[in-house]
C-alpha cells in the first residue's frame, strides 16, 4: 500500500481530536507543523500553537520504509511501538533524561512526545565544539539505571523471560546484524567509502585475521547475548542536550542485548567526534587539543560513573534482597569478585562494540556529520584511517585493556602517529 505523509493541515486536524495533546496545544489555537527529520528512519514533526509558540509537542511517525533510501528499503510499521514501549520503560527508570510520550497511535504508527526546544542534537554540538558540564553525569545515570534493571541481576527469573520474548524487535536488529556487523567486513555493494581512503585499510577489514576474529565475537554477542532492555542505537544523534539537561531519544533499535552495546556505542561516538577535531578546530583557527582532550575525559567520565553507579545499584539491591546475585548472603568476597570480575567483561565488550560501531561509520552506508563535513578529501581520509586503526586496536585488545584510561590513551597515542601508517 503506498504511504502518502500527512500534511500540515491533516495532522492538525488529527491532533485536535487527541484531548490530551490538543488540551496541550490550545483547543483554540491554529497550529502550526514544521517537518524536521533529519535522522535516517522516520518523520517528525514540530507542531506548536500558532498564538503561543511554547506551547509545542513533537509528533514522530513512521512510514513503511527507511526514509534515507525509500520504498525501495520496506521496514515493518510497527517498530514504533517498540520505540514507545522503550520510551515509557526508559522514561520510568529516568524520567529526567527521557522525553515524556504523551499519546501513541499503533494504527498509523506515530506518537506524541515532549518537545525539547532548548536542546541541540549532541552530534550537531560536539561537532561545533560546544562544552556540556553535566553530560557524562547524566549519561552514565541512564546507562546504569537502563541496563541493570533490565536484567537479571534486578528482575526475577520469569519477569526477565517475559521481557526478552516481548522485546523481539528482529528487523531492525537484522539492521544493525548487517550494517554494523557484517558488510563492513566485506566487499558490499551497500559500503560507501571515500576514494581517499587508502584501499589497504579497506582490505585489512577483509582479511586482517586477528581483527575479523574479534568482530566475529562482538557479532554473535550481539545476536546472543540477551543481557538487558538495550537503546540499541545510543549515538550522540540519538542524544540531546543543554548545559543543565541531557535527553536520550529515538530508541527504536532496543531489544534484549548485550549491555556493553549501548556503553560501546556511545563512546565509539565520543571518540569519532574527538578524531573528526583535527578538521573542525583547525578549520575554525584554533588548535583540537583541548577540545580532544575534553571528549577524551568525557569517555572516561561516562564510564567510570557508569561503573560506579551500576556497580551501587547492584549493592544496593543485595542488600535490600538480603541475597547476594551468586546465591547466600550479600557482601561477601566472592560477591564482589564477581562483580568485579562482570564489570572487567563489560568494559571488554564496551571496547569491542565501540570498535565495531567505529568501522561501521567510516566504511558503511550511513554515515556521521563530523565526518562527511570534513571538506578536505585528504584530511578526511587521515582522519578515517586514525578512526580505522583506533577500531581495530579497541576489538583486538579488548581484554588486556584493563580501564578505560588504558583506551583513552591508546586513543590519544594512535591520534599521535602519522595516519598513513
Ligand atoms: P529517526 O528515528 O529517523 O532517526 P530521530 O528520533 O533521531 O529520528 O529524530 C530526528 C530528529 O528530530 C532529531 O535529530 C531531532 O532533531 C528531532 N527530534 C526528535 N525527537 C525530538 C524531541 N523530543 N524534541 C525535539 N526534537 C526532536
Ligand atoms: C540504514 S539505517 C542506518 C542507521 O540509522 C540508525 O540510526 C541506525 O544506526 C542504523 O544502523
Ligand atoms: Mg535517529
Amino acid at each position: 500500500m503506498h504511504f502518502e505523509a500527512f500534511s500540515a493541515s491533516e495532522l492538525a486536524a488529527y491532533l485536535k481530536g487527541i484531548p490530551a495533546v490538543s488540551a496541550r496545544l490550545g483547543e483554540d489555537s491554529e497550529l502550526d507543523v514544521m517537518e524536521v527529520g533529519d535522522g535516517n528512519l522516520n518523520y517528525v514533526y514540530f507542531v506548536s500553537s500558532a498564538r503561543d509558540p511554547r506551547r509545542s509537542v513533537v509528533v514522530k511517525q513512521a512510514p513503511p520504509f527507511l526514509r534515507l533510501v525509500g520504498e525501495s528499503w520496506p521496514l515493518p510499521r510497527e517498530r514504533m511501538e517498540r520505540e514507545v514501549a522503550a520510551l515509557r520503560r526508559f522514561g520510568a527508570l529516568c524520567p529526567e533524561h527521557v522525553p515524556s510520550v504523551y499519546h501513541a497511535d499503533s494504527e498509523k504508527y506515530l506518537m506524541v512526545m515532549q518537545r525539547l526546544d532548548s536542546h541541540r542534537v549532541l552530534r550537531q554540538a560536539l561537532t561545533e565544539g560546544i562544552v556540556y558540564p553535566r553530560l557524562a553525569g547524566h549519561i552514565s545515570t541512564f546507562l546504569a539505571r537502563t541496563l541493570f534493571h533490565g536484567s537479571d541481576l534486578y528482575l526475577a527469573p520469569n519477569e526477565k523471560k517475559t521481557a526478552v520474548s516481548g522485546d523481539i524487535n528482529a528487523e531492525l536488529c537484522r539492521i544493525t546484524e548487517d550494517l554494523v556487523f557484517t558488510f563492513p567486513f566485506e566487499d558490499n555493494p551497500s559500503n560507501v567509502y571515500s576514494p581517499a581512503l587508502p584501499a589497504a585499510a579497506v582490505e585489512r577489514l577483509r582479511t586482517h585475521e586477528p581483527l575479523r576474529r574479534a568482530a566475529g565475537e562482538m557479532k554473535w554477542a550481539f545476536m546472543n547475548h540477551a543481557e538487558t532492555l538495550v537503546h540499541g542505537d545510543l549515538h550522540t544523534g540519538s542524544i540531546m542536550a543543554n548545559e543543565h539537561e541531557t535527553y536520550v531519544i529515538d530508541p527504536e533499535f532496543a531489544f534484549y542485548g548485550p549491555m556493553g552495546f549501548d556503553t560501546g556505542a556511545f563512546i565509539a561516538n565520543l571518540l569519532l567526534a574527538c578524531y573528526a577535531r583535527e578538521w573542525h578546530d583547525r578549520a575554525a583557527g584554533r588548535e583540537p587539543q583541548a577540545y580532544q582532550r575534553w571528549l577524551l575525559d568525557q569517555t572516561e567520565a561516562v564510564w567510570n560513573g557508569f561503573a560506579q553507579k551500576f556497580a551501587q545499584l547492584w549493592r544496593a539491591h543485595e542488600h535490600e534482597t538480603g541475597r547476594a546475585w551468586i546465591g547466600g548472603a550479600a557482601d561477601t568476597r566472592a560477591a564482589e569478585a564477581f562483580r568485579e570480575d562482570f564489570m572487567r567483561r563489560l568494559l571488554a565488550d564496551t571496547l569491542g562494540f565501540a570498535g565495531c560501531k567505529m568501522i561501521r561509520r567510516i566504511v558503511g552506508v550511513a554515515k556521521v556529520a563530523e565526518i562527511t563535513s570534513i571538506e578536505d578529501e585528504a584530511v578526511r581520509a587521515q582522519v578515517e584511517v586514525r578512526c580505522l586503526k583506533l577500531a581495530e586496536a579497541l576489538l583486538v585488545q579488548r581484554r588486556e585493556l584493563a580501564s578505560i584510561e588504558a583506551a583513552t590513551a591508546l586513543a590519544a597515542q594512535v591520534l599521535a602517529e602519522p595516519a598513513n601508517t
